[in-house]
């Protein structure tokens, strides 16, 4: 075997990675992993991605032998330093682009997602929760509103830092927010929206809702919960 494998999902973090590879204009294998019904538990999986989570990326022809990673930042700076796009290598510009993809991955990624929990997913109505997250996330469209004031992408060039925060800006409403409170981030989302990159990227993510069968595997996960789906996985005896 060779080439870029892809284990994924098409959700926000899985549809980074689907839109780079598409922008890049690089072949590769799509392994769905349907977290709603626990393949995140499987392994195999968990050999590459042991944080139970996509994305992963295999690179099968690694410099080295078969390189596999987690973490969409690392897939992202994997695949821009492999095409030598969108990542400066200069050192200003460089940083400015690992700053907005480290305030993504630590800071809009993980709060809209609890957004998402708290506001459209949560078992009971949680009013301290829907505020909590909801005002974190439209702090967070505020600064990214204020830097997109400044220049025409997150870094200045395009590059990686918009390809991470896109499709958590994509599903806005679910979040509570309004991008007519925000021009320059929805000046910024029209932008990004009419790149033929982004649009193929995002052909792997027709929304798949999560059911409520998918809620039992996706939400509450302890570190023993998580230890006895791997073993359900392995088929082992109860
Ligand atoms: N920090 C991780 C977050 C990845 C993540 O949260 N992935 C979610 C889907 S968007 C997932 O795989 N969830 C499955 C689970 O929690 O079991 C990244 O940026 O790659």
């Amino acid at each position: 075997m060779s080439g870029l494998v892809l284990h994924a999902y098409p959700s926000p973090n899985g549809l980074k990675a689907t839109i780079m590879l598409a922008e890049c204009e690089l072949p590769f294998r799509y392994e769905f992993v349907d977290i709603t019904r626990g393949a995140q538990f499987d392994p195999a999986f968990l050999r590459i991605s042991p944080n139970n989570k996509i994305p992963a990326l295999v690179d099968e022809d690694a410099a080295g032998g078969p390189l596999a990673m987690f973490e969409s930042g690392a897939i992202l700076t994997y695949l821009a330093e492999k095409t030598g796009r969108f990542l400066p290598r200069e050192p200003h510009a460089r940083y400015a682009v690992f700053q907005w993809l480290f305030w993504q991955v630590g800071g809009l990624g993980p709060m809209a997602g609890q957004a998402h929990h708290f506001r459209a997913f949560a078992s009971e109505v949680v009013p301290y929760g829907i505020k909590r997250y909801t005002d974190e996330v439209n702090r967070l469209y505020g600064v990214m509103n204020r830097a997109l004031a400044e220049r025409e992408w997150l870094a200045g060039e395009y590059s990686i830092a918009d390809v991470a925060c896109y499709p958590w800006i994509v599903p806005h409403e679910r979040q509570g927010q309004k991008l007519e409170d925000f021009p320059h981030v929805k000046r910024w989302f029209e932008a990004m929206g009419a790149r033929p990159g982004v649009q193929r990227g995002l052909e792997y993510g027709a929304e798949r809702k999560a059911d409520a069968i998918g809620h039992t595997y996706l939400y509450g996960q302890t570190a023993a919960q998580v230890e006895e789906r791997e073993r359900q996985q392995r088929g082992d005896e109860p």
